[in-house]
Formats: structure tokens, sequence, C-alpha cells
């Protein structure tokens, strides 16, 4: 892969010649592992073995030139327009052309905001208290904002073209195939990394209903499929550690060693192209620095659930409040699907939609209009998180 640059001569490496060190050894590890390339399905349709086995061996598979240019473009545009109608700041509703900001009407806040390259989870009780340790914080130019955007959830109500990567055939058949036919959302977001002022996410693994079933395997918590718009480098990309997620639940902490700061030993950044896609056990043990590259990462974030995991589960939503994912739940949420399947095809007539089989004998009902997206409004409050 050519992948995105970094810059040595102004980038934070150089800075610090042992982080230099770690980004050139996680750099090389990361290109030995061979779990790249593009989708392929065997004739019957079914994701070939070998990328199966490395999903399953190290925990993420890196899905190369998934999204073409255009599509690219699509979505950079939609981020330009939500960038455009973000509030003045974290109090307000208003934009800076003084219009409602995006999240005018929302019920439950959908933007994240940070100082510039600091650690907004590490140490905090967000996710239940998933990010155990703090990250290195930096001080940026002096004229970077007070805080920035880093992470916008329910962001198929903001964007047209990110619900058209959600509907992608090739992925939701890849979602089949590691979750089942039946598979089930979780949740949907863009993670934006500007150059200088990106904010860290604390090293973590996502799960927390199962870890002391004694069923627990790789698949229980579900995966991530992260879409590159701008490609990422060893510095704003996300680092993992090769198949933690088979580990269960780890002490990050005494993972950490001393004189080495958030550098834990083994990890990998994944590597993209803009366009492509990865896809991460939600429990490999992952976690990213703050951007002090001069380059952006922006990534189309959404994950899906074996329904198994999820169904009649009683457990905890992102605020800490209690919640049970019986049928009614699933399905509802699960129109986003739908839409997504419907919206996409309306864009790309040429493509075969994907078959979900929940839906199958339904899918007129999930007609993509400016009904359905009223419909969307808020439907991230009930996001299902395991
Ligand atoms: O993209 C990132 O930097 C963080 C992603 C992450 O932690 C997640 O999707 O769980």
């Amino acid at each position: 892969m050519d992948g995105q640059s970094r810059n040595e001569a102004i980038d934070y490496g150089t800075l610090d010649p042992k982080m230099q060190t770690y980004l050139e050894e996680g750099e090389k590890k990361a290109l030995q592992l061979g779990n790249r390339g593009p989708i392929r399905f065997t004739a019957e349709g079914t994701l070939e073995n070998d990328i199966i086995e490395s999903y399953q061996e190290n925990g993420f598979y890196i899905f190369e030139n998934v999204l073409d240019q255009a599509e690219l473009t699509d979505i950079e545009a939609d981020l330009k327009n939500l960038q455009g109608r973000l509030p003045r700041d974290r109090t307000s509703k208003i934009d800076r052309s003084g219009r409602p900001a995006i999240n005018a009407n929302c019920k439950s806040e959908p933007l994240y905001w940070a100082k510039p390259l600091s650690d907004p989870f590490g140490g905090t009780k967000l996710g239940n208290g998933r990010h155990q340790i703090n990250m290195t914080e930096h001080v940026p130019d002096e004229n970077a904002p007070e805080e920035i955007v880093y992470l916008i959830v329910g962001s198929l109500q903001f964007s047209e073209a990110c619900l058209r990567v959600y509907g992608h055939p090739k992925l939701l058949k890849v979602a089949e195939q590691i979750n089942g036919e039946d598979f089930v959302p979780f949740n949907e977001a863009l993670f934006i990394k500007e150059p200088g002022l990106g904010a860290s996410v604390s090293w973590h693994q996502d799960g927390q209903t199962h870890w002391k079933k004694p069923d627990l395997d790789e698949y229980t918590h579900g995966f991530n499929f992260m879409a590159q718009l701008y490609g990422c480098n060893a510095i704003n990309g996300l680092w993992v550690i090769p198949s933690s997620h088979k580990l269960g639940k780890v002490d990050i902490k005494s993972m950490c060693v001393e004189g080495e700061a958030d550098r834990i030993p083994g990890a990998v950044p994944i590597l993209c192209n803009p366009g492509d896609v990865a896809m991460t056990s939600r429990q490999i043990v992952h976690g990213s620095f703050a951007n002090t590259s001069s380059q952006p990462r922006v990534t189309v974030n959404f994950g899906f659930h074996k329904r198994s995991s999820v169904l009649n589960v009683e457990t905890k939503n992102f605020d800490n409040e209690p919640i049970i994912y019986d049928e009614e739940f699933i399905r509802k949420r699960s129109r986003v699907i739908g839409y997504a399947i419907n919206a996409r095809n309306e864009k790309f007539p040429g493509e075969t939609p994907y078959i979900y089989q929940p839906f199958k004998d339904d899918m007129g009902s999930y007609q993509w209009d400016a009904k359905a997206l009223e419909g969307l409004q808020d439907y991230n409050t009930t996001d299902i998180f395991i």
C-alpha cells in the first residue's frame, strides 16, 4: 500500500525519539501481518476463508479500495456541511452563521468536545470506565480553538453519504459472514482527527456485558467497520494489539511499561488509503494518539452484533441507564439497515442491493425519503451497547 504520508520533519515522532521508534516498529509489524486486501467472496458467495482466518487470528482486517473517489467526494461534502453547521461552542445551539446548529433539536447530545490534542476519555467514567489510562496530551498551536468536536454520534441522521456507506452490499455481506444473517446494529459515528487538533482515544476494549459468560468467544461483543475518508497513518490512525480480542477482559494498566508512557508494546497502527475499510473486533485492545501529524483522519465508523449476543440482554446504555434489548427494540433499531440499503440502491441502481434477511419480505416499508429522514431524528438514543 502507498498509505497516507507522515512528515517526519514536522510530526510528533521526531520530538520524542522513543515515539519515533514506536511508530516505525509498529508500521513495520503492521505491514508484515498480511491482513489486508480487497473484499473477496467464493463462487458460493461466502467470504474467502483466508480473510476469515486472518480476522480470527489478528482481530482486525483491512479491506482495500471499498469506496471509490466519487463516494469519498460525497462523504467529504457531507462532512464539510456538517462542520459548517457545528455550534459555536459546547453550550451553544447556533452555528457560526447564526443558523440552528446540527444539534439544535437533538434529545441526546451527538457532539463530543475536547481541548485540542487532549485525552477526553482516559480515567473517566465514560463508556462504563473502560478507558483506564491517561494518554499523553500535547500543547496545541497558539491559534488553536479552545475546544474542538472530535466525535459525532448518530451520524446517519446527518449524512446521507454515510448512510449509503452503511448500506454497502459487500460490507453487509461481510457482516452476515461474521455475525450471521440476522446481525443487528450497534452504533454509528464519525471520528474527526484534524491535524494538530484531534484528541486521543485512550486504550480500551469495547464490550461490557458478556466478559464473564462461559461461552465468550472473539465474536461475542461484535465488530466495527472503520471506513477511511483520507486514509490514516501511524500517528493519526487507530492502534490495536493484534490477537488481544481473544484474551478476555484485560487489565490495560498492566500492559503499560514503565518509562514508555502510553506506548503499549506489541501494538500496531491500522494503516489505510482513502476508501479502505478496516474491520476490528470490539474486544481488541485499541486506542489512538492525539493527532500531532500534518494529515487529517476521518473515520466513518459503524458496527454490528450477533443477535444472540443482544436479544433480551438487560444492560445500561452509554449514559448508564437500564435497558432491555427485546425483539421489538432490535427491529426498530435495525430500520436504519433497511433505509441504508434503499438509499444506496437509489444512488447506485447498477449495484445488486444486499438482502437483509430479517426484512426480506418487507423492504418496501423502508423507503428512503424525507419522512424516513425525519424518523431518524435521535435514532441513536436506541443504540445497542453490549
Ligand atoms: O477511531 C478512533 O480513534 C477510536 C475508535 C474507537 O475507539 C472505537 O470505535 O471503539
